[in-house]
């Protein structure tokens, strides 16, 4: 056997491929806009972040896989878009760019371009004319264009919002690059401080972003994951009259337990609750406002989390709605302020945080749940957070939990002291970086001179020119004045005004229109922005008039199959089908979610079991494998390794295998080439060939590529047994068979067996049903009584047939041979006895 050449054949295809645009995307409408009946398939991949590292082998996971059904969808008659672009603002190019002076945009096109070298070299079948960046100006146009969107919609705001800054970094950094104070990188002091922010109101979307999951065919575990981050909450809003303040001041809490509303010992307000001020008693106001202050430095995060409970009295009361008692109200930080109404009603015995804090300041415990079971008591050693009956709970005592809920939160409803209330985690999405490589966001502001200044010759670009920025009136840019461009700077450091670098671009920021001056935002949007349309674009990526047009969202959407890592399975997937949401809502798209059926691709690990990282030094590069064994091997590897979803270690060694199967697929093909007498196909082969062929396609549909690969493999070895006979529709349908997994090798191929053009919309295999159904039976042959050999036939053959086959067995023939056979017992499909 001769290997298979990979190293000039590939080239040669993918050169094939760009010059014939064999996968330009085909036009779903004909000259008279009457859409096609054909069916169709947009299959999507989580485009890249193009980083200075290139490809790694995760990445040709996702998209071999995306690139098989893509494949396949076109062999089977569909209608296929499979775009490719760049996610390509973002924070490391900026910080390249500090380090090194080079200009993000000049490092973000060499990362392009390279990413771009290794994409053609692994074969993937994009279509390349819809390529995009998230960079380019004709798509920041857009981008902008729909935060404007959201903006007339009432759904961008500004707002004051608690942010960690490091001076010292000259950056806001997210809570989870800070650890006790520090900053993770460099242990810099970290200080909270009220930033002025665009917020985007994803909560007005909770409900929907809910309700949306259902019917989608997604991971179970993603589905989890939104539902989890959304925190669908179902509850009771109680409201406690304030003693002392009865008609002026309420203080409402949410509840999930409202059953427990007898067990009410204190009443707990979030340290930043506006009432603390007001109901805060003058001997308690020096120990509150110490609170106050020192819980202001801590994150919601670091304040959920399990450290000892504090807090303070404020000296006043609540009034319980039911009983009339008075109940102490304290500030305690484990309340948080963002979520529910940032108080709540304690009740220790039932809820572990209040059993904590009221151990620990000597507060009432009221036992008011006692266990449904027989025979189990209550330890009262900790709280019992089980549902169970209610006791000690006046006309409520009795009722399950269930039941008491809903009793209650009823009974509170007519009293005008509450009701049900459903609540949401899920928080409004900070939306503006203080950042240089992203995308301006269209709003700008008008600028106030002191009393006295002639505006007319004042001028805010000058470092001595007093003025004022209205924050408070933010004007959108005219859409008709997109794309804003990012100023030209050539130095990124943020420097110590946290607004930003794009704040020093003074003549960026600027403007003077009809003799009034004006101040730029100089807030950029996060990386998210470009990545929650980008399906969207790729439909029209040329398309000046508008975002994309409504035919073809019409023709494509929604995505039919959303390949990538799991890491994005809540923020990019939630920030996007908001976005898509609110586009359906204003009537730019008819499909209500962006993505019909998504997978996630499992992690490769290095051969160490380990993930792969720079520092472990076990990071395998795609460039030194497509060298080494070409793309082909690369590709049919990552897809035998194990299920695309699980989680596998690369093992450099197995590579072979593959490989092997390659060059014996290559031979087999040769041989049936050289047979110019045809050969007939014998039975077993064609018995193998259509299982084969059953298989593949049912494991393509399923996605289920290593299995496809292994039954691949299995009929390889079959006709290799076969030598110089070979039969050439063997090897024709193997090839048509392998070339979504192998393209180049089917390419190639294809052409040896004679064929002109690509095989990329020749019709997918077809298989016998009736020829994959195993019916033959191996059945025992006996001669007088005593067993003498087997033979293999047909469930239901004839006597005849049984006995022309036993005829052919030495065994059997031996015993037989001679004599008259006076009698034949034949069980069909169990035993042939026969007597002489
Ligand atoms: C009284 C109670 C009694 C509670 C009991 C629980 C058990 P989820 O399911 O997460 O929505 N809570 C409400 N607002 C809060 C806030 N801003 N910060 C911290 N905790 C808050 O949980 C709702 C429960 O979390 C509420 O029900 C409240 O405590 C607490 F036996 O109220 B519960």
């Amino acid at each position: 056997t001769t290997g298979y050449p990979f190293a000039s054949i590939e080239p040669k295809w993918q050169s094939y491929w760009l010059e014939n645009k064999t996968f330009a995307t085909p036009n779903r409408r004909d000259e008279k806009g009457e859409k096609s009946g054909r069916k169709k398939k947009y299959i999507l991949d989580m485009f890249p972040y193009p980083s200075g590292a290139g490809l790694h082998v995760g990445h040709p996971e996702g998209y071999t896989a995306s690139d098989i059904m893509s494949r396949y969808y076109r062999m089977t008659q569909h209608d296929v878009l499979h775009p490719i672009g760049w996610d390509s603002f973002g924070l490391p190019a900026e910080q390249f760019a500090i380090q090194t002076g080079t200009h993000p945009e000049f490092t973000t096109k060499a990362n392009i371009d390279n990413f771009k070298r290794q994409l053609q070299m692994l074969g993937f079948s994009y279509d390349w004319e819809k390529e995009i960046a998230t960079t380019d100006i004709g798509y920041v146009k857009w981008t902008q264009w729909i935060f404007l969107q959201l903006y007339k919609k009432g759904l961008a705001k500004q707002s004051e919002v608690s942010v960690n800054w490091c001076p010292k970094l000259g950056t806001v950094l997210a809570n989870e690059e800070v650890i006790d104070g520090l900053s993770e990188r460099g242990d810099h002091p970290v200080i909270r401080l009220p930033l002025r922010q665009w917020v985007l109101k994803i909560t007005e979307y909770a409900d929907r972003l809910e309700k949306g999951l259902e019917g989608l065919d997604w991971p179970a575990g993603t589905m989890v994951a939104q539902e989890q981050w959304i925190g669908k909450s179902e509850g009771t809003e109680i409201v406690f009259d304030v003693k002392g303040m009865e008609n002026e001041e309420k203080v409402t809490v949410f509840t999930t337990r409202a059953d427990t509303l007898f067990g009410v010992t204190y009443v707990t307000l979030a340290p930043e609750h506006p009432l603390v001020s007001q109901i805060t008693t003058a001997e308690q106001k020096e120990d509150v406002d110490a609170y106050v202050a020192a819980t202001a430095s801590r994150s919601d995060l670091d304040r959920s989390s399990n450290k000892e409970k504090t807090g303070v009295f404020t000296g006043g009361y609540a009034i319980h709605p039911f009983t009339k008692e008075e109940i102490p109200i304290w500030i305690g930080d484990y309340v948080l302020g963002s979520y529910g109404t940032g108080a709540v009603m304690a009740v220790p015995a039932h809820d572990e945080r209040d059993f904590e804090f009221a151990s620990k300041f000597g507060l009432d415990v009221k036992w008011v749940v006692e266990p449904k079971k027989k025979g189990e008591e209550l330890s009262k050693e900790e709280a019992y957070t089980e549902y169970g009956v209610s006791a000690n709970s006046g006309e409520f005592d009795g009722l399950t939990t269930e039941k008491a809920k809903k009793a209650i939160t009823t009974k509170l409803a007519e009293m005008g002291a509450g009701g049900s209330k459903i609540t949401y985690k899920l928080r409004d999405w900070v939306f503006s970086r203080q950042r240089y490589w992203g995308e301006p966001i269209p709003i700008y502001f008008p600028v106030e001179f002191p009393k006295g200044v002639d505006a007319s010759t004042a001028d805010p670009k000058q470092d001595d020119c007093e003025h004022t920025i209205r924050f408070d009136k933010p004007i959108p840019v005219d859409e008709a004045d997109l794309p804003l461009k990012l100023p030209e700077m050539d130095n990124f450091l943020p420097g110590d005004d946290p607004a930003g670098c794009l704040a020093r671009a003074k003549e960026w920021r600027y403007f003077q229109k009809d003799g009034q001056w004006f101040a730029r935002e100089t807030n950029t949007m996060p990386q998210w922005a470009g990545s929650c349309w980008y399906y969207f674009r790729f439909l029209d990526p040329k398309n000046d008039n508008a975002a994309f047009s409504p035919e073809l969202d019409e023709d494509w959407m929604p995505v039919d199959l959303y390949v990538g890592g799991a890491e994005h399975a809540v923020l990019h997937l939630l920030y996007a089908r908001f976005w898509h949401q609110v586009l359906y809502d204003l009537g730019y798209t008819k499909h209500p979610e962006p993505f019909q059926k998504l997978i996630h691709q499992g992690m490769i690990l290095g051969s160490d079991g380990e993930k792969m990282s720079k520092s472990r030094g076990n990071v395998v590069n795609p460039d030194d494998v497509v060298d080494m064994h070409g793309a082909d091997a690369l590709r049919l590897y990552e897809m035998f390794m194990g299920p695309l979803e699980a989680v596998k270690p690369w093992q450099t060694s197995q590579v072979a295998g593959v490989v092997r199967f390659q060059n014996k697929l290559y031979n087999i093909v040769q041989s049936a080439v050289q047979n110019d007498s045809d050969v007939v196909m014998d039975d077993e082969t064609t018995k193998i060939l259509h299982k084969t062929m059953k298989k593949v396609t049912q494991d393509i549909e399923s996605m289920s590529f290593n299995t496809a690969i292994a039954a691949m493999m299995v009929l390889t070895n079959h006709l290799t047994t076969l030598k110089d006979n070979v039969p050439r529709e063997a090897a024709e349908k193997l090839t048509l068979m392998v070339s979504p997994f192998a393209p180049h090798l089917g390419e190639e191929c294809w052409s040896l067996l004679g064929n002109k053009d690509s095989l990329a919309y020749h019709p997918w295999v077809e298989y016998d049903e009736a020829l994959c159904v195993d019916n033959s039976v191996t059945i025992g042959v006996q001669v007088n009584g005593k067993k003498r050999g087997e033979i293999e036939i047909a469930t239901d053959a004839s006597q005849d047939d049984a006995m022309a086959e036993a005829m052919k067995v030495q065994t059997i023939l031996n015993q037989v041979d001679g004599k008259d056979v006076k009698k034949v017992i034949y069980v069909q499909g169990r035993i042939l006895n026969i007597i002489c």
